[in-house]
């Protein structure tokens, strides 16, 4: 075809804006792209994943994991509804995507047509900093640039809409005309930092405390060296919320690892006992495990004005780049000369250290799922990227591994959904192909997709430059994390036909598709996997046999509620109350907190 269709122009402009994967599934909807990318060679690369709602948790994997953004596409009508809950993710979670979908034809629009949906509508909430669709072909380059700027500028997703008609129109660019728009590629940003008389504000707190902790989100991601010269200045601890627990190494013996309920005891600790609250990149909602209102002076650092100076009565609110707004700071702080209180944080925090490890190898049956994490911990290879399912898995993915190195490290962290953990891994692999990725999924999670999107792994697998792709999977035959919430929070026992699972052999599903699959289910046998999967020529899949007895513990539970929480062996209805390992509960105890709160 000699004519350059509005399809193969959106293909063009893709390329153009440094595009070289979409995450899809294909449709009627879209046959005219799909055209335009059959003419196009596959480039950008179409990835097939096994569900629209994959191609969107690997278009938000793919962004986590590399700091672009993704792309998705899906046809009209369910392939476009199918793809809502990733996108949540994303919004959520503040990555940018761009979500490509089909519509039906314009002649048919408002003719209850076959899969004819609102789009406009169905995305309004989830894109709701941009959806758009197409017309006619001169809003073409417009629009699409937009979705991206906008992406990119509000971390969000985008979604431009095209209906199947004129994806075949033959490609027009707007004109130097009324009413026409224009368009053009890229963008440069600036870096944003506070005025000298907001600094200086924010330093005079922060140097009038004598107990200073920290909190660093995934907004300070790229601010390691400059977080750790004023965790040195201030003599300070560094806590992080779930989805900055790559922003940090945890090898420093001040971070104190993760903080609220899946966080760690340091942490809660810290924030119970500081003066001074210094908040970069973070928009941790559970105030509760913050300081109380009258207890700290709070300084907040946020690149966007709309998140900061919320969950807690700050008195500084900086807006301004993390790194360059800290290294603006730097010459501003005086160094504590005190040093008992950080002196205080490291001992917790190597005592907490060894409380884990302790934990970790408390007996179970068969296996203690902390132990799996714990194995993993002292083997973890310094550029692995880490992506953990929703569930118990989430739990020991904050709270035992120890990330060290250039580790990266995520999961769906506000949406909080089931099933981004191996879709999370795909993408993460095409952006990464040279880097080995860990994934946690719990059984209900692989019931869910997970085991649907291990074809695409199988499907992919070969173009990776490093093979390395492990599936560990929390075989617990429970939702476990929802069994232990309605025992600990609703004080009622598992409701036995809502919450146990049928097994299913995951390790043979994983190895009919050419994939090393590992059966796990002695202890003994949980490093000796690892060191297997981690030096294999192929991805792997772990079938772990996790003993659904274990607690998932929150670091401010007192022993009494602790007990409570394991009342089956006070109760004896043990398949409903379940038996909490009374090792674990004594293990935890060694870690003495300073006060009951
Ligand atoms: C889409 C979705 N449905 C339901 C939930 C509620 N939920 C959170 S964790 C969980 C249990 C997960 O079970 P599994 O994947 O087996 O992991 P486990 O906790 O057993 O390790 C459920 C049902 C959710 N977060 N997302
Ligand atoms: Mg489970």
């Amino acid at each position: 075809m000699a004519t350059t269709t509005v399809a193969d122009y959106l293909l063009r402009r893709l390329r153009e804006w440094g595009v070289d994967k979409v995450f899809g599934f294909p449709g009627d909807g879209i046959n005219g792209i799909l055209a335009a990318w059959g003419r196009a060679e596959n480039n950008p690369k179409f990835i097939q994943a096994r569900h629209e709602e994959m191609s969107a948790f690997e278009a938000v994997g793919y962004a986590k994991f590399t700091g672009r953004f993704g792309v998705c596409i899906a046809t009209s009508g369910p392939g476009a509804v199918h793809l809502l809950n990733g996108l949540y993710d994303a919004k959520l979670d503040h990555v940018p995507v761009i979500a490509i979908a089909g519509q039906t034809s314009r002649s048919a629009m408002g003719g209850s047509y076959q899969q004819e949906v609102d789009l406009l509508s169905l995305f309004k909430d989830v894109a709701s900093e941009y959806v758009q669709m197409v017309t006619v072909p001169e809003q073409l380059p417009g629009v699409l640039d937009r979705a991206i700027r906008v992406a990119l500028t509000e971390r969000a997703p985008t979604a431009i809409i095209i209906p199947s008609d004129v994806q075949e129109l033959e490609y027009s660019a707007p004109t130097h005309a009324f009413k026409m728009v224009p368009s053009s590629i890229g963008v440069d940003w600036p870096t944003a930092i506070p005025g000298d008389t907001a600094i200086a504000r924010a330093a005079e707190i922060l140097n009038a405390g004598q107990k200073v902790a920290i909190l660093a989100g995934s907004g300070a991601r790229g601010a390691r060296a400059e977080l750790q010269q004023v965790a040195e200045l201030l003599g300070a601890g560094i806590a992080k919320p779930l989805l900055g627990k790559d922003v940090i190494a945890d090898d420093l013996p001040y971070v104190t690892g993760s903080i609220g309920l899946l966080g760690t005891r340091p942490s809660y600790e810290m924030m119970m006992g500081c003066d001074t609250l210094l908040t970069v990149g973070s928009s941790f909602p559970y105030t509760q495990f913050l300081p109380e209102f009258d207890q700290a002076r709070g300084v907040q650092i946020d690149i966007d004005g709309k998140y900061i100076g919320m969950r807690y009565p700050y008195e500084v609110n900086l807006v301004g780049d993390a790194a360059a707004t800290l290294r603006a700071l730097i010459p501003h702080l005086e160094r504590k000369q005190d040093r008992a209180w950080r002196e205080d944080i490291e001992e917790n925090v190597a005592r907490w250290w060894e409380v884990m490890e302790a934990e970790a190898l408390v007996e179970a049956d068969p296996i203690n799922p902390m132990r799996l994490f714990h194995e993993l911990s002292s083997r973890l290879p310094a550029n692995a990227i880490v992506a953990a399912d929703s569930g118990s898995s989430a739990n020991w993915y904050a709270r035992h591994l120890r990330f060290h190195g250039d580790m990266r490290g995520s999961l769906s962290g506000n949406l909080a959904t089931m099933g981004p953990g191996v879709p999370y891994g795909i993408g993460a692999k095409f952006g990464n192909p040279d880097r080995p990725v860990l994934v946690f999924a719990g059984d209900g999670a692989m019931q869910m997709n997970g085991l649907a999107e291990l074809i695409t792994i199988k499907h992919y697998w070969q173009e990776w430059s490093d093979p390395r792709l492990v599936i560990a999977v929390l075989h617990n035959n429970d939702l476990n994390q929802v069994t232990w919430e309605m025992r600990a929070m609703e004080g009622a026992p598992k409701f036995v036909e809502s919450q146990t699972l049928p097994s299913v052999d995951y390790a043979a599903f994983a190895a009919s598709l050419g994939l090393q699959g590992i059966t796990v289910d002695k202890p003994n046998d949980v490093g000796p996997a690892w060191d297997r999967a981690l030096a294999a020529d192929r991805p792997t899949l772990l079938d772990v046999h996790c003993d659904p007895n274990v607690p998932p513990i929150p670091p401010h539970a007192t022993l009494d509620q602790m007990k409570d929480a394991g009342r089956a062996i006070l109760k004896g209805d043990q398949d409903r109350w379940g038996v909490v390992k009374e090792g674990v509960l004594t293990k935890v105890q060694e870690f003495l907190p300073h006060k009951e709160h």
